[in-house]
């Protein structure tokens, strides 16, 4: 409760922070894709809470909702500065992750919330991939079903988050209206030394391809993983060999380093 109450204090005092790790396709060059908005809590030491410690802690009440909204808001305003800066020059040329919690995912008006949010901007829902975890999604399949469509409608796109970590039921994924699967980090820190790790991904991109899938790992910091990763034909990365994630200020540099 102690807790809960700190971060309720530091949302209304505008304390948190977004920072947004680059994605990049994994071809000849590694293009950009894009960056996935994630939350930091400083704590004024130069040290921050990470999101695992706090979002759980949210999520037990209607903080996440605030929360979530908040998010949705700072990179709806931070897009809008950026496309009025040429940054982001069309919607094609990079997108925005956001991660929803299950309990955003759940309420009805998910979509008309992030909808209005992004009309404040003047920007529809077209430049955001929305990240919803396995877990999240199969809370209720049939409303998660209608709600990826909806939010598709919308001209977002759609990621399974986590992926490989929850509910191994697979029979689902041919159901969801999704573009993406993030394959989760776990997976990619064991790819070196195990053998049958690498079996577990190599199945994993092979099913997200044959579902339409793309597949984007996490959590990518060698080059070895990168290689490998190539090898077995997965579409994108992501992780501290390309970047850690960044301040916005540092985005603008960012893109002329890759362009
Ligand atoms: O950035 P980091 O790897 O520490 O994030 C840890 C977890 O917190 C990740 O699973 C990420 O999806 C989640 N997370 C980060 N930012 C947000 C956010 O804005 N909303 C929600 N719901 N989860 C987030
Ligand atoms: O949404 P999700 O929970 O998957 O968020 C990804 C998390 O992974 C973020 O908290 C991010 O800070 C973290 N992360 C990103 N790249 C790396 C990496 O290369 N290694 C590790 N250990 N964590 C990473
Ligand atoms: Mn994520
Ligand atoms: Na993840």
């Amino acid at each position: 409760i102690e807790f809960e109450h700190r971060l309720r204090a530091a949302l209304q005092a505008h304390q948190l922070e977004l920072h947004y790790q680059p994605i990049h396709r994994l071809s000849d060059g590694l293009p950009l894709l894009g960056f996935e908005a994630l939350l930091r809590w400083p704590q004024g030491d130069g040290r921050y809470i990470p999101p695992d410690q706090f979002i759980p802690i949210a999520e037990e009440s209607d903080l996440i909702e605030h929360l979530g909204l908040w998010v949705c808001q700072q990179v709806a305003r931070q897009s809008r500065l950026w496309r009025e800066q040429g940054l982001q020059p069309t919607t094609e040329a990079w997108r925005i992750g956001i991660n929803l919690s299950a309990r955003q995912f759940d309420r009805a008006d998910l979509v008309d919330r992030l909808a209005s949010c992004f009309a404040q901007e003047g920007l529809g829902l077209d430049g955001v991939t929305f990240e919803i975890t396995e877990g999240a999604m199969m809370r209720d399949p049939q409303r998660a079903e209608q709600q990826l469509q909806t939010l598709r409608s919308h001209g977002a796109q759609c990621a399974v988050d986590d992926f490989g970590t929850g509910y191994s039921s697979l029979s689902y994924l041919r159901h969801f209206a999704i573009d993406h699967l993030k394959i989760d980090k776990s997976f990619v820190h064991a790819l070196s030394p195990h053998p049958d790790d690498l079996a577990i991904i190599s199945a994993a991109i092979g099913l997200a391809h044959q579902l339409g899938h793309q597949t984007v790992a996490e959590g990518v910091e060698t080059v070895e993983q990168l290689a490998c990763l190539q090898r077995l034909g997965c579409d994108a990365v992501q992780g501290y060999l390309l970047s850690r994630p960044m301040q916005a200020a540092e985005v603008p540099g960012y893109l002329e380093r890759v362009a």
